[in-house]
This record gives structure tokens, C-alpha cells and sequence, in this order.
């Protein structure tokens, strides 16, 4: 039976974003809904239950900071948090903030329409349900959209198939089974490790390597937990204040400035440590040159070489065709060294193509592979995936997957020319997917909640970006991405691992601390670059 109701705020999606946004519009006295296609909160999180799953930040930092409360009262155990913890505190943090009344789980979004003449949007869901609101806001998350490889006879399978992304919420038990996982990013990379261990025969199915750091996860001893209770606020604003909202000393020095051992050694910490983040902030031209990032390559084609006894196997590990940090760097705990037992194969798909799926299992160009299970760690639509999705429909009855045909264009990140009173989370040309993402939704929700102020302040119906606003940040954006070696290389930050996606970096590389002084910035000239509509 269909409903309708009306509200301040529509928020899609109960992930990490949706949660503080429903807090910090509350806080404005404002009335608010959250629709969640997931039965739960966490979004990445509550869907992404794959064996091995851990944040690839540390847990110090991949954290809300908006309560001191609630900093001192949640204790991170390990220093890279698994999803069960991730997914725990997420929960607490709906509990303890009173959030999950305003928010319906279980239904999707299917349109939002904006109706001019009310300045407010229509928001439809898939139980039929219309909610009327002022404001939308899309906190959809940059990897919900799970993707398949496109290859024929995935239908055909007779044993069980998995994506990373959609696991069983009661795991899966791969004991004495023959597991053929296809993909090697960071979905592969951490759960290959576990699989290797119930599986009789693993075979791993690559098309191009990644760059693995090993994790070092280790539990946080009591001392650590205290200081980092004890020095809070300090780390935090040394987050919000660097590049990637990690805290890190900027150079400006050159990876060739330096003698051959001062640069191995710098790259040596980071590999002792797992932050990528440090390595890609080790030199001033890592990832603008490439004999520069090729100096990173070969220290982690080296350390590959160190692990993998089989040389063979050993090289098909080794990146060649890309640069460091220009597809998200993995971190592993024991991917290397799960090659080295005798029932994990590896089969290089660029000199065997994968032809298709048959029913006993996978066929390449050269052998077929028979199976008990697939697993599909093959990705996702990201970043603009989930709001394509959804029939979003602006002034004049624009689409925005029309608007957006050739790309994303958006004013920061967050706002989009002709689709008034809509803000987007860690949307795209935002830097959040080069971040570390708390920090980045944390900046993104707070600027929408003051933005969203002020336009009720002001008594505005309507706050719209400028088409001129829009189009100087995506000139901007992409001037930056063209200057870099990012551009160069196919991956889900390019677009470019789903057919026919528009090939555009989805993320902004200028660096946090720069985007959070541009936004500020923006909103101290009164919002300088949107178009406010008085209520007539
Ligand atoms: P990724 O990083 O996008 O990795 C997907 C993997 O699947 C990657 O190795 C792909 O190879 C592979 N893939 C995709 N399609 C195919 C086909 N058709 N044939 C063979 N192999 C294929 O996704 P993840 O889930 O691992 O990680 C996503 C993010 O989560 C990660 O970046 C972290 O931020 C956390 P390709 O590289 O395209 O050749």
C-alpha cells in the first residue's frame, strides 16, 4: 500500500556518512528520515563480511571525532579494526546517539524528483513510499555497488558463488572444497589468506597484481590506548589538517634529491608500518614522475620476490603496468605467503584469458579449472554507481545520469548545478576516496549541516551551485588529476573497471587540508558560488 510523509531531510544510506548526517541535522532542530536498503547500519561495513575484512586505515584515525564521549569510552583494540568491530562500534554509535527511529531499513530509493514549483523533493522508495522534503541528502557510500566480471556462463555454475561484497551473514565454511577466487585488489588480497587455510586447492585467478604492504596488524597495548586517550584532540587536528587524513610530515623534497639508502629506508618504514598513505607522501614527485614512483615499484617488487619462493609465481605477483598508489595500495596478512603452500595456484589471466564460467567451474584460454566455489572479488561500479542508480531528477526534469553521461560534475564534491537543496557525501571530484574516509565524511557532513543552516537562516527555499561554480571546480579537479600519474592507469578511481563509464578521476587530489580551506572559504563569503532562492 503506498504512503507519503514529509520531513526536513531525506538521507540515503546508514553507513558511517548517513548516521552523523541524521545527527548533526537533528541538532539543527530539523526532522529527518534514513532509507537503507541494509536490514542494519554500517553500509561497507554491514554488507562487506568476507573473510579477513579490515579497514585499511588505522583504527586511531578510522573513527568518528565529533563526540569526546564517545572517543574516550570506545576502545580500538587492534590497530587495523576488522568489520565485526567496524560494524560493532557503528551500531553502538546509532545506539548511543538514539539515531535508528528515524531510519527505515530494508528499502531502497528508486527515484527523487525535485518539484519546482514546491522547491522540495519527491523521494520514492521501492516499498512505495513518497517523502516529501526540503533537503536530500546522498550518503550512498563509494563502494555499494557490487560488480561482476563481464564474462559468459555465471549463470551456469553448478557450485557455490560468492561476491566479496555480498557474503553470508553466517560466513561460509570452504573446508576441504576446490575455491577458484577471481580478482586480486583488497577484497582478494585480505580473503584469500583465510580461504587458503580450509581450502584443499586455491586457485587465484589475476589479471593485473596489486601493490600489497603487509598489514602488521597487531593488538594496541594498554599504553598506546591511553595515549592515544590522552592525546585526542591533538591527533585530530593533525587529521583533519593533512593530505589524506592521516597526520604526515609534507615534503617538498624530490625521491632523487635523496641517496639510494635514505630513500629505501623511508619506503622501509612504510612497509614496516603498512601505511601506503606515507609512501605515497614520501617523495614530492612519487606520483607526478614515473622513474620517481618506478623507485617504489621495484622496493615492493623486491620484498615480493623476498616472500614468494617460486620465482615464477613470484614475478606474475609483481605490478608492471601501472604506478605505485595509482589503484588502491592492499594491505595483506599472509597473501604473499599463501603461495608458497603447494594448493594455492595463481593463473595469470593476460596470458590466459578467462573465456567463461561453465558449470564444473572456470574456462581459460588455456585449461579449464574445475571447482566447488567461486568467489567474485571483482569490484564495484564506485563512487557513482549508487546514485546512478536512483532516477535523480532536477530542475527542469534533468536527469542526473544524463547530466553526468560524460562524467561527474559537481561544485565540491557536494553540491550539483540544477539540483537545488541536494548534497552529496564523499561524492565525486571530493577527495574523500584518497583519504582516509572518516575524516573526509566527517568534513562533507559538517559542511553540509552548516550549509543547510545557513539557507534555512537566510530564509532560502531553494540553494543551488552555480553552473559557473561547477564547472571552475571540475576544471579545477581534473587539471590536478592530468598532472598526476593517476590518470594513466585503469582502476575504480578512473572509472575505468566498468564498461562504457565515463574515464574521469572520481576523486580530488588537491588534499584534504586544501579542499577543507576551500570549503570553509566558501562558506565564509556567504556560500560564495550558490544561487539562494527566497520562499515567494
Ligand atoms: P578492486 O580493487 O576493484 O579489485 C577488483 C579485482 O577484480 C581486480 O583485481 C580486477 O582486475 C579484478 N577483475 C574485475 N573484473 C575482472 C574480470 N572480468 N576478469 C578478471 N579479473 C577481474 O575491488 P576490491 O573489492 O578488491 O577492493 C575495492 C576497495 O575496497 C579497495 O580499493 C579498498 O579501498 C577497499 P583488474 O585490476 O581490473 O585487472
Amino acid at each position: 500500500m503506498s504512503s507519503s510523509s514529509e520531513v526536513d531531510v531525506v538521507i540515503v544510506g546508514a553507513g558511517i556518512s548517513g548516521l552523523y548526517q541524521l545527527y548533526k541535522v537533528r541538532n539543527l532542530g530539523l526532522r529527518a528520515r534514513v532509507i537503507e536498503a541494509g536490514s542494519g547500519v554500517g553500509g561497507t561495513w554491514y554488507w562487506n563480511k568476507y573473510p579477513g575484512a579490515r579497514c585499511d586505515i588505522e583504527s586511531t584515525f578510522y573513527s568518528y571525532s565529533f563526540s569526546p564521549e564517545l572517543e574516550q569510552e570506545w576502545i580500538w583494540k587492534e590497530k587495523f579494526t576488522g568489520q565485526k568491530e567496524i560494524l560493532r562500534y557503528v551500531n553502538h554509535v546509532a545506539d548511543r546517539f538514539d539515531l535508528r527511529k528515524d531510519i527505515t531499513f530494508d528499502t531502497r530509493v528508486t527515484s527523487a524528483i525535485y518539484d519546482e514549483s514546491a522547491k522540495r523533493w519527491k523521494v520514492h522508495t521501492d516499498s512505495e513510499e513518497t517523502i516529501g522534503a526540503q533537503f536530500l541528502v546522498m550518503a550512498t557510500g563509494v563502494l555499494s555497488v557490487s560488480k561482476m566480471p563481464e564474462v559468459p556462463g555465471i549463470d551456469k555454475f553448478q557450485g557455490n558463488s560468492y561476491h566479496t561484497a555480498q557474503w553470508p551473514d553466517n560466513g561460509v565454511d570452504f573446508t576441504g572444497q576446490r575455491v577458484g577466487v577471481i580478482g586480486t585488489g583488497s577484497s582478494a588480497v585480505q580473503s584469500i589468506p583465510i580461504i587458503a587455510k580450509q581450502a584443499s586447492e586455491l586457485t587465484v585467478f589475476q589479471r593485473t597484481p596489486a601493490f600489497c604492504l603487509p598489514a602488521g596488524n597487531r593488538p594496541l597495548t594498554d599504553h598506546e590506548i591511553a595515549q592515544t586517550k590522552a592525546n585526542y584532540a591533538t591527533l585530530r587536528e593533525a587529521e583533519r589538517n593533512s593530505r589524506a587524513g592521516i597526520p604526515a610530515v609534507p615534503t617538498t623534497k624530490s625521491a632523487f634529491e635523496v641517496s639510494d639508502d635514505e630513500r629505501r629506508a623511508k619506503y622501509e618504514r612504510g612497509w614496516q608500518d603498512g601505511n601506503f598513505i606515507h609512501i605515497i607522501q614520501s617523495y614530492s614527485d612519487v606520483m607526478i614522475n614515473k622513474e620517481a614512483n618506478e623507485t617504489i615499484c621495484e622496493f615492493v617488487r623486491e620484498k615480493i620476490r623476498s616472500i614468494v619462493k617460486d620465482p615464477q609465481t613470484a614475478e606474475t605477483l609483481c605490478p608492471r603496468s601501472y604506478a605505485f598508489g595509482t589503484k588502491r595500495v592492499c594491505l595483506e596478512s599472509g597473501y604473499y605467503d599463501a603461495f608458497n603452500s603447494d594448493h594455492v595456484h595463481l593463473v595469470d589471466l593476460r596470458k590466459t584469458p578467462l573465456v567463461e564460467i561453465t558449470a564444473s567451474g572456470i574456462r581459460t584460454s588455456e585449461a579449464e579449472y574445475d571447482l566447488d566455489a567461486i568467489v567474485y572479488a571483482t569490484g564495484y561500479d564506485a563512487v557513482t554507481g549508487a546514485l546512478n542508480r536512483i532516477d535523480i531528477r532536477g530542475k527542469g526534469g534533468v536527469s542526473l545520469r544524463e547530466k553526468w553521461s560524460d562524467g561527474p560534475r559537481t561544485y565540491l564534491g557536494l553540491a550539483i548545478a540544477g539540483f537545488p537543496n541536494l548534497f552529496v557525501v564523499t561524492g565525486p571530484q571530493s577527495p574523500s576516496v584518497f583519504t582516509n574516509m572518516a575524516a573526509s565524511i566527517e568534513q562533507h557532513v559538517n559542511w553540509i549541516a552548516d550549509c543547510i543552516a545557513y539557507a534555512r537562516r537566510e530564509g532560502a527555499a531553494e540553494i543551488d551551485a552555480s553552473a559557473d561554480a561547477e564547472e571552475a571546480w571540475v576544471a579545477h579537479a581534473s587539471a590536478i588529476a592530468e598532472s598526476t600519474l593517476y590518470m594513466c592507469t585503469n582502476s575504480w578511481y578512473t572509472g575505468s573497471n566498468v564498461p562504457n563509464k565515463p574515464r574521469v578521476l572520481l576523486g580530488y587530489l588537491g588534499g584534504l587540508d586544501n579542499y577543507t580551506a576551500k570549503c570553509n572559504d566558501v562558506a565564509a563569503k556567504q556560500y560564495e558560488g550558490f544561487l539562494l532562492t527566497p520562499v515567494s
